[in-house]
C-alpha cells in the first residue's frame, strides 16, 4: 500500500486491485451496473440486484457474524467492548436525533428535513475514524459525522427552520457547514486538502457526497486536482442508491468505486450498513492521506431507507419490496446481534440507552420550539464582506415591502 512520494504521477495498482489479488476485498464490485443493465422498470432493477449482489468490505455479516478480513481488520483490533457500545449508542442517539427532527417538519416546527435513517454505520464509523485535527466537508445529510464531531445536534436545525444560514462555527469542531449545491464541497475539501499539505501538517480532510452528486463536474474536477497535486484527501461516496427519484444506473455504468482508477487512485467499496468495515477503511484511507499517499475513494453501498427529504414521496417511484430487503441489512440491529452474541452488552446498558435516547429527543423538541426567528433584515448581512450597492437596493425595497404592511394594518383592515 505505501506509494513514494511520485506516486502522484505514476500509474498505480488500486487497493481494490490489492484486495482481489488476496482474496479478500471489493475487487470485481459486481452490480447490476457492471453487466450494462440499465433497466428502468423498477421489477427489473430489484431482479438485477438479487442476482448480482455487489462484493464489498464486510466484517460484520447482516446476521452480526463478525468475518475476517485480511487487509482490514488490522484497522479495528484495538476496539474493545466499551467502543463496540459506544459506536451502537452513536447510531441509537443519531436516529433517535433524525427521527425526531422528521417528527418535527410534520409538526410544521422545520421546513425541511433530509433523513438520514439507513446510513447510520457508513456516517459512524466513517466520523468516528476521523482525527479532531482533520477537517470534515458533507452535504446536508451528515447528522451522524456531525455527532461524532461534536456538533451539537439542535445546532444542525436552525438553517432547517429558516432562522439561521447554518448554525454552528466550522472552525469549532472542524466539521464544514452542510452544502446544498450537491458535489461542490469536493472542491472547497480538496482545496483545503491542498493547504494542509502545503502546511506540512499531516492532518486529513474528508468529503462526503452522494451517488448523484459523483455525476456532477465539480467531483470529477476534484478527483482530477487531489490525484495530480497527492492531496490528503478521502471522498466517501454513500451509494444510497437513489438521487431523489434517480437510480444510481442513471448516474454510471460501472461500480462506483471504480471510478477512481481513471484517476490514478485507490477505490474500495465497503457495506455501508457495517459499522465495524466502514471504521476500518476510513481509517485506512485517511492514514494513506496523512502518509502523503494522496485521496481515496470510498464507496459506502448502503440505502436510504426513508424519502429523499420530507418534501419527497418515494412510493411514487420505487417499490416496498427493496426496502424490506434493506431492512434485513440494517446497520444498528446487526451490531446489536454481535454485541449480544458477544456478550458485551446486559438489559441494563439498553435500557439506559432507551432512557438517554428519550432525553434526547425532549431536548430537542424544546431547544427548536424556542428558536427565536431571525431580525427579517439578516439575509442582507454577510452577502459582502464590505457591502454591495446592489445589496442595499434590495434592501431598500424590502424596507418599503414591510413598510406596505404597516400601513395596510394602520388604515383599518
Ligand atoms: C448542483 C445541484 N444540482 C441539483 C440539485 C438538486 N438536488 C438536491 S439533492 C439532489 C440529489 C442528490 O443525490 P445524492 O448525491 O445521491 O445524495 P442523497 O440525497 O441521496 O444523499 C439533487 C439533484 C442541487 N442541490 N445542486
Ligand atoms: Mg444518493
Amino acid at each position: 500500500m505505501t506509494v513514494d512520494s511520485s506516486a502522484a504521477r505514476q500509474p498505480r495498482r488500486s487497493a481494490a486491485d490489492k484486495a482481489g489479488k488476496t482474496g479478500t476485498g471489493a475487487r470485481s464490485g459486481r452490480s447490476g451496473t457492471a453487466s450494462g443493465a440499465t433497466g428502468t422498470k423498477r421489477t427489473t432493477r430489484t431482479a438485477a440486484k438479487k442476482s448480482a449482489e455487489p462484493e464489498l468490505v464486510q466484517l460484520l455479516t447482516p446476521e452480526g457474524k463478525r468475518v475476517k478480513n485480511a487487509e482490514y481488520d488490522a484497522y479495528v483490533a484495538g476496539i474493545t467492548p466499551e467502543d463496540l457500545r459506544g459506536l451502537y449508542r452513536d447510531m441509537v442517539l443519531t436516529r433517535r436525533f433524525d427521527a425526531e427532527a422528521t417528527a418535527l417538519q410534520r409538526q410544521g416546527e422545520l421546513g425541511l428535513w433530509a433523513s438520514l435513517l439507513g446510513q447510520e454505520a457508513a456516517q459512524i464509523g466513517s466520523g468516528r475514524a476521523t482525527r479532531e485535527d482533520d477537517y470534515v466537508f458533507p452535504t446536508y445529510r451528515e447528522h451522524g459525522v456531525a455527532w461524532c464531531r461534536g456538533v451539537d445536534p439542535t445546532n444542525l436545525l436552525g438553517m432547517f427552520r429558516g432562522v439561521n444560514n447554518g448554525g454552528w462555527d466550522p472552525n469549532s469542531n472542524n466539521f464544514h457547514l452542510y452544502t446544498i449545491v450537491i458535489g461542490s464541497q469536493t472542491l472547497h475539501a480538496t482545496g483545503y486538502a491542498m493547504g494542509i499539505a502545503k502546511d506540512g501538517a499531516d492532518s486529513a480532510v474528508i468529503a462526503y457526497f452522494g451517488d448523484g452528486a459523483s455525476s456532477q463536474g465539480d467531483v470529477a474536477e476534484s478527483f482530477t486536482f487531489s490525484a495530480v497535486y497527492n492531496a490528503p484527501v478521502v471522498f466517501f461516496c454513500q451509494n444510497n442508491q437513489w438521487a431523489i427519484s434517480e437510480p444510481t444506473e442513471k448516474q454510471t455504468r460501472v461500480p462506483l468505486y471504480q471510478r477512481a482508477q481513471g484517476y490514478g487512485f485507490p477505490g474500495v467499496r465497503v457495506d455501508g450498513n457495517d459499522v465495524l468495515a466502514c471504521l476500518a477503511v476510513t481509517k485506512w484511507a485517511l492514514e494513506r492521506a496523512r502518509r502523503g499517499e494522496g485521496p481515496t475513494l470510498v464507496e459506502a453501498f448502503t440505502y436510504r431507507m426513508g424519502a429523499h427529504t420530507t418534501s419527497d414521496d418515494p412510493t411514487r417511484y420505487r417499490a416496498d419490496d427493496e426496502r424490506a430487503a434493506w431492512e434485513a441489512k440494517d446497520p444498528i440491529l446487526r451490531l446489536r446481534r454481535y454485541l449480544e452474541a458477544s456478550n458485551h452488552t446486559d438489559d441494563g446498558f439498553f435500557a439506559e440507552l432507551e432512557t438517554e435516547s428519550e432525553a434526547l429527543g425532549k431536548r430537542v423538541r424544546e431547544v427548536v420550539r424556542a428558536m427565536p426567528d431571525p431580525d427579517h433584515f439578516a439575509i442582507f448581512e454577510n452577502v459582502y464582506a464590505d457591502g454591495h450597492a446592489l445589496v442595499d437596493e434590495e434592501r431598500a425595497q424590502f424596507a418599503a415591502y414591510q413598510a406596505s404592511f404597516a400601513d395596510a394594518s394602520e388604515g383599518g383592515h
